[in-house]
Order: C-alpha cells, then sequence, then structure tokens
C-alpha cells in the first residue's frame, strides 16, 4: 500500500507535467511542420488518456518502470518508461528531466545539447536534425528527401548494381541483335541483286 501512495500520486500530476507542447510549437515555428506527441511518446495523442502506452492504462510493472523514469532528474540514468518511446527514453538518458524541463523555456538550446552522433534510426540523420524539421527520429523512413538519399542509397547499392548491369547487357545484347539483323540483309540483298 505504502508503494501504491507515489505511484498514485504520479497519476495525479497536472497534464502539462507529462507533456512538452512547447517543443512542438518549436518545431512548427522552425520547419513548418506539425508534429503529434508519437515524437517522443508512445502513444501519438500523448501521455494523457486510458489507450495503450496512456498513464490510465498503466499498471503493476509499468508504473514501476513510469516512477524510475520520474526520478531521473539528472542525465546519464537508462530508463524505459510505459509513456514514452525509445527516442523520449534516450531523451531523459542523455539529458535528464531536469534539463528537459528547462529546455521547454528555450528548446533550440535543449536540441543543440544533444550530440552530434546521436541517431537512433541510424538513417544517416542525426535526431537533433530531425527535431528541428519536424521528422521522427524512430523511423528511417522518415526525414527529408536529400537528408535521407545517401541512406537509402547505400540500403539499396546492391539493387541500383543490379539495374546498371542488366542494363548494359539488356544494350549488348540489343546492339548485337541489330548486328546480325544487319548482315543478313546485306548477304539477302547481295544474293537478290543481280550480277554487274
Ligand atoms: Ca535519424
Amino acid at each position: 500500500m505504502m508503494r501504491l501512495i507515489p505511484l498514485l500520486a504520479l497519476l495525479l500530476l497536472p497534464a502539462r507535467l507529462s507533456a512538452y507542447p512547447e517543443f512542438q510549437q518549436f518545431i512548427l515555428t522552425n520547419s513548418g511542420t506539425k508534429v503529434d506527441c508519437a515524437l517522443c511518446h508512445a502513444n501519438a495523442d500523448g501521455p494523457e488518456g486510458l489507450k495503450e502506452g496512456q498513464l490510465g492504462a498503466l499498471k503493476g510493472e509499468e508504473l514501476e518502470r513510469l516512477a524510475t523514469s520520474r526520478r531521473a532528474i539528472a542525465p546519464g540514468q537508462k530508463v524505459h518508461s510505459p509513456i514514452l518511446n525509445p527516442f523520449g527514453n534516450e531523451l531523459i538518458l542523455r539529458l535528464g528531466r531536469s534539463a528537459l524541463a528547462e529546455g521547454r523555456k528555450n528548446p533550440a538550446a535543449m536540441i543543440d545539447a544533444l550530440p552530434e552522433d546521436l541517431d537512433l534510426d541510424r538513417d544517416g540523420i542525426p535526431d537533433k536534425t530531425e527535431l528541428r524539421e519536424g521528422t521522427l527520429p524512430t523511423d528511417e523512413e522518415s526525414g527529408r528527401f536529400w537528408r535521407l538519399f545517401p541512406h537509402r542509397f547505400k540500403q539499396n547499392l546492391f539493387h541500383i548494381g543490379m539495374g546498371v548491369l542488366a542494363t548494359f547487357f539488356l544494350l549488348y545484347g540489343l546492339e548485337n541483335l541489330l548486328k546480325a539483323f544487319k548482315s543478313r540483309y546485306r548477304l539477302q540483298h547481295r544474293r537478290s541483286s543481280p550480277p554487274q
């Protein structure tokens, strides 16, 4: 019972302690892209509610994980909050909840504090760039076209190589076929022409 009291208190916290609309507003202003809560949260509708990944649906062990993540004030603590997605949990690990809360006053500075090499989905676009541009750091298909291009090119290198080879052999075959038709036509033309 004693353990339930702090857990219940967590559920009764005001919504703004769980949701960070300032970041969504910053991204909208910075990139013109409207993002939903799926950027950092497990549920695209945000942490408040009764659906999967929302506070009202958490049970037993999930509440324990929520409490642990909310105690991660300083950076360096690996958490697995049930209301956050892998990127939200990574933000707590890298920055800590205190810096995240402070970041609401200056989202640009908070984003700058993220390491340049942090790229959760390994699509070649650093997470801080994805945040600025309103694309998803957890989805390798999400990103500006030209930023994703090198990653997609590398991913499809084998198929591109096979396509080039197939085109080469097709053109080579066509060229030889045309030569063969040409020689046959000349031969037939010579045979049908009366001797001079
Ligand atoms: Ca990325």
